[in-house]
C-alpha cells in the first residue's frame, strides 16, 4: 500500500518537474538539534540542583521524567529510534555527570561530558551545546553577563569561555561542529533607569568569552535574542538588534527562537533577509501560543513557511535547525517525537515544491497563478511520500509509532514514579 501510493504521488509531482527521489535525498542530509531537555523538564543532573528559573517555565507533571542520565539517554534512543533520519542532540550545560561531586558551572570541563560523547558516538549523532546562564544561586537576581557586579558577571564569562572548550571538544570528538549558542535571562519587570550599561555589559562580557579564536571545524559560536520573559517584561538585554548588532559585526552566529519576537513577526519572514548578510543562521524551531510558550511543535502554515525559506533559497547548509520546546503535560517521548518529525515533514512538503515555476510566476506579475498553485499544492500527496520515506529509513509509518511509544510508557516510564 504505501508502495503503491508512492508511486502516484510520484507521478502527481513528476508532472511539474518534481523528482521526489532526489527530494529523499535531500531530506536525509538535513539534520535537526534535537534538545535533551524535554526529556526531563530542563532539569539537569546537578548535585546542588536549584529550581528553574531565568523566566522560562515547564508546566505539567506527566509521570515518568528521567531522572538519571541514563534515563535521558534511554528515552533520547526511543524517540530517535521514531524519527528518520541521522540527527543531533543539544546539551544544555546542566546535564554535565559529575559523579556525586559538587563542581560549579565555571569549573566545568570536557570529562563531565565523556559518558555524552560516547554515548553520541555509539548513536552516530553530532551534539551542540548550551551554557546553563539559569537555575543557579549567582542568576536568581535575573541578571547574568550583565549583572552590575563584576564578580558575578566574571563568574558567567569564565562559565562560558569553559563551555566553548566543551563545545570544541564535542566537535573535535565526533568530527562535526558543535554550534554553542548562549542565551542569558538578563532584563528587568519593570521599566529601566538605562537601558544601555547592561547592554554595553553585556557586549563586554560577550567580547572576553569570544576572545579566544577556536577553529570552525570544532565550533560554531552563536547567540540568541529575546523579547521578554517572565520577570522580564519590560526590557530584555539581550534583545534582536542587541544581538543581530553583535552577531553581524564580530562574525557571530545570530539564533532566532520562533518564539521570541512579537506576536504577528515570523521568523520565516527573517531568514532570507539575515542569509544576504551571514553565512549561517541558526534556529530555535518552538511553537508560541499566545506568548513565548514553547509548546510541541506542530505542521502549521509557519512551520511550512520556515522550511520553504530553507528549500527555495538554497540554503540547507546555511541554516542550523534546532528545537526548543518543552511539555511536561504529555509523554515527554512522544513530544520530540511530534515536534521532530514534523520539521522534517515540513521540510518534505517544502522540497516537493516548484520553486523556480512560482519564483517566475512571481516575477512575471502572474500573483493570480502563484497563489492558485501554492494552494493546490497543499493537497497534493505528500503524506503518500512522507509514509514512504519512513518506511525506507526503517521508522515506523504514520501513527503507528505511537504504539512503541505507548509500550515504553507501560514498561519503563510509568514505573519511574
Ligand atoms: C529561553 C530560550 C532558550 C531556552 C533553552 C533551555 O527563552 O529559548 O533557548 O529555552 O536554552
Ligand atoms: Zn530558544
Amino acid at each position: 500500500m504505501v508502495d503503491q501510493m508512492y508511486m502516484y504521488a510520484k507521478e502527481k509531482y513528476s508532472k511539474w518537474g518534481i523528482d521526489v527521489d532526489a527530494a529523499l535525498a535531500v531530506l536525509k542530509t538535513i539534520p535537526i538539534s534535537i534538545h535533551c531537555w524535554q526529556g526531563d523538564d530542563i532539569g539537569g543532573f546537578e548535585v546542588n540542583k536549584s529550581e528553574l528559573s531565568g523566566g522560562i517555565d515547564v508546566t505539567g507533571d506527566y509521570p515518568g521524567k528521567a531522572r538519571t542520565p541514563e534515563e535521558l539517554r534511554q528515552d533520547l534512543e526511543i524517540a530517535l529510534s521514531l524519527i528518520p533520519g541521522q540527527h543531533r542532540v543539544n546539551l544544555h550545560a546542566l546535564y554535565a555527570e559529575t559523579n556525586g561531586q559538587m563542581v560549579e558551572r565555571n569549573e566545568l570541563e570536557p570529562k563531565h561530558f565523556e559518558n555524552w560523547v560516547n554515548w553520541a558516538k555509539k548513536m552516530k549523532v553530532g551534539l551542540d551545546y548550551n551554557p546553563t546562564l539559569f537555575s543557579h544561586p549567582l542568576a536568581k537576581e535575573g541578571l547574568t553577563l550583565a549583572h552590575p557586579n563584576e564578580k558575578i558577571r566574571k563568574f558567567w564569562i569564565d562559565h562560558c569561555v569553559g563551555s566553548r572548550k566543551i563545545a570544541a571538544y564535542f566537535g573535535e570528538q565526533l568530527g562535526t561542529p558543535c554550534l554553542m549558542n548562549i542565551w542569558i535571562p538578563d532584563g528587568f519587570k519593570d521599566i529601566p533607569s538605562d537601558r544601555l550599561t547592561p547592554r554595553q555589559r553585556l557586549k563586554q562580557s560577550l567580547d572576553a568569552i569570544y576572545a579566544e579564536s577556536i577553529s570552525e571545524d570544532f565550533l560554531l559560536d552563536a547567540v540568541e535574542s529575546k523579547v521578554f520573559g517572565i520577570g522580564s517584561e519590560s526590557y530584555v538585554v539581550g534583545s534582536h538588534e542587541f544581538y543581530m548588532g553583535y552577531a553581524l559585526k564580530n562574525d557571530k552566529i545570530y539564533l532566532m527562537d520562533t518564539g521570541h519576537y512579537h506576536p504577528t513577526e515570523t521568523v520565516s519572514n527573517k531568514i532570507s533577509a539575515m542569509l544576504l548578510f551571514t553565512e549561517i543562521v541558526a534556529l530555535h524551531v518552538s511553537r508560541p501560543v499566545r506568548w513565548d510558550s514553547d509548546h510541541v511543535v506542530i505542521l502549521d502554515d509557519e512551520l511550512k513557511e520556515i522550511a520553504i525559506e530553507i528549500i527555495r533559497n538554497d540554503a540547507v547548509d546555511r541554516v542550523k535547525i534546532g528545537l526548543d520546546f518543552f511539555d511536561a503535560s504529555i509523554n515527554r517521548v512522544a513530544a520530540w517525537t511530534i515536534g521532530t518529525r514534523n520539521m522534517i515533514k515540513a521540510l518534505l512538503y517544502a522540497l516537493l515544491l516548484p520553486h523556480d515555476l512560482l519564483k517566475k510566476h512571481q516575477d512575471d506579475g502572474s500573483y493570480t497563478v502563484r497563489l492558485a498553485l501554492m494552494e493546490e499544492f497543499k493537497t497534493y500527496p505528500f503524506g503518500a511520500v512522507w509514509d514512504y520515506y519512513c518506511q525506507e529509513m526503517n521508522v515506523p509509518v504514520g501513527e503507528q509509532w505511537l504504539k512503541d511509544v505507548e509500550e515504553y510508557e507501560k514498561n519503563e516510564l510509568f514505573v519511574r514514579q
